[in-house]
């Protein structure tokens, strides 16, 4: 049985004028008024201030651009008719950046086309000229209202993750990953032959300042259960691939691919992005995962390898990968897994496994990785051990392109 009556109880706590539906700062929210008749802009925030909002304002498309770039705003409330960029296309320039902040557009002469445009971009509301001073008001409350909604929506979703089922909503699963995408960026991370003091090699990390998908194992999983894997990994290799123009002169790139995207028949296309750098391109593929899809992968790491690439096996010691994949797969490079690193000046177990494993790679002519180097002992441990190269914030954290090394 459903139970309404809590239904009814939230409804009236959220109409309520208590201080818990004010927004943080003690007001009902920061409103931004973009409107470019003065008089007009004043009368807006005046009526808004009256009512308890904080009010900022804009008098062009620009200006409301830059201020949404360096606030956070419960609702903007925008004219249509703006010079050089108007209320439509502020609405398009925050929709990439924002799903969630309600726009209210005001506009004198009513159209269908603007009308239509404002729904597809989801206008929360369209006001005409002369604005009536207590709808504005019932409009922006209502707006703010909607806003504090998804703001709590959304910090659910960041507790509790985007994994919780409960969430689940493909549409807007979909528009985050779009949105992801759009503000995907890559950072690098040296790669350091120590005892030359040299970086040999940046690994390509995936970031995105979408908030929404904030880490690399929500942006995967996500695409995952959206079938859309295939797309990340071609956006990361474009990016990455754009940013090759700036790596320095004698240095590789190891960059991640997921085990499904040697499915992807763009990985190995000739005149994939990456294909043109491909001797100075590893791959690497994590020992986290499992490799599905029989022995075919095998196949296509070997056409890989003949178009110049390299592979490395990430994670190794962490994953469920065994000989047969190892031996299948023949990787150039291993990378040693940050938990065999951790603390390795404390551990004989950990110092074992590692010295055997750089020892048999070694013996197999396989370069050999440390990954998650945090301290000068565990440094000169892993070099000892056998260790051909180091990775790890001691020696830079991921960054723009290109981080240097601070040698100590
Ligand atoms: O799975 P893979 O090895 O590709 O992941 C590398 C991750 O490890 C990156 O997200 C990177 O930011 C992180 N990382 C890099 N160096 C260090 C380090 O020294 N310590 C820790 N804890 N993490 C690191
Ligand atoms: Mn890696």
């Amino acid at each position: 049985m459903g139970r309404p009556t809590r239904y009814n109880i939230e409804c009236d706590a959220m109409e309520s004028e208590d201080v818990e539906a004010l927004a943080p700062g003690g007001t009902r929210g920061r409103v931004l008024v973009v409107e470019d008749e003065d008089s007009l802009r004043r009368a807006y925030a005046r009526i808004l201030e009256n009512a308890g909002f904080d009010v900022r304002e804009a008098g062009n498309g620009v200006e409301a651009v830059r201020a949404l770039t360096q606030e956070r705003f419960q609702v903007v409330l925008a004219d249509i008719a703006l010079p050089c960029m108007d209320g439509v296309e502020v609405l398009r320039c925050m929709r990439e950046w924002d799903l969630d902040v309600p726009v209210i557009l005001v506009t004198g002469n009513p159209s269908i086309e603007t009308a239509v445009e404002a729904l597809e971009l989801r206008a929360l509301h369209y006001l005409i000229k002369p604005v009536d001073p207590e709808e504005l008001v019932r409009v922006v409350v209502r707006a703010s209202k909607l806003e504090r909604i998804a703001r709590v929506k959304r910090e659910a979703v960041l507790h509790f993750g985007p994994s919780d089922r409960r969430f689940e909503n493909l549409t807007a699963l979909e528009a985050n990953l779009v949105r992801c995408l759009s503000r995907l960026w890559i950072a690098y991370q040296p790669i350091v032959d120590y005892r030359r003091r040299t970086i040999v090699a940046y690994e390509a990390l995936v970031r995105s300042n979408e908030p929404m998908l904030p880490d690399p194992g929500a942006l995967f999983s996500t695409a995952e259960r959206l079938a859309r894997l295939h797309d990340v990994g071609r956006a990361i290799r474009a990016k990455v691939a754009h940013d090759l123009a700036g790596l320095p002169r004698g240095c590789d790139l190891f960059i991640n691919i997921h085990p499904t995207d040697f499915f992807d028949d763009a990985l190995a296309a000739p005149d994939s992005p990456l294909s043109a750098f491909a001797e100075r391109v590893v791959l690497e593929v994590t020992e986290r995962a499992r490799l599905e899809g029989g022995t075919d992968i095998y196949a296509r790491v070997r056409r890989l390898r003949e178009m110049g690439f390299r592979v490395a096996i990430d994670d190794l010691g962490a994953g469920y990968a065994g000989l047969n994949y190892f031996a299948q797969l023949v990787p150039d490079v291993v990378k040693i897994d940050v938990a065999l690193v951790r603390g390795i000046d404390h551990s004989e177990v950990k110092q074992k496994l590692v010295g055997s494993l750089a020892t048999v790679c070694r013996d197999l002519g396989m370069v050999v990785v440390a990954e998650g180097v945090e301290t000068p002992n565990e440094r000169d441990i892993v070099s000892d051990l056998g260790c051909d190269l180091l990775q790890g914030y001691l020696f830079a954290r991921p960054g723009p392109p290109f981080p240097a090394v601070v040698w100590t």
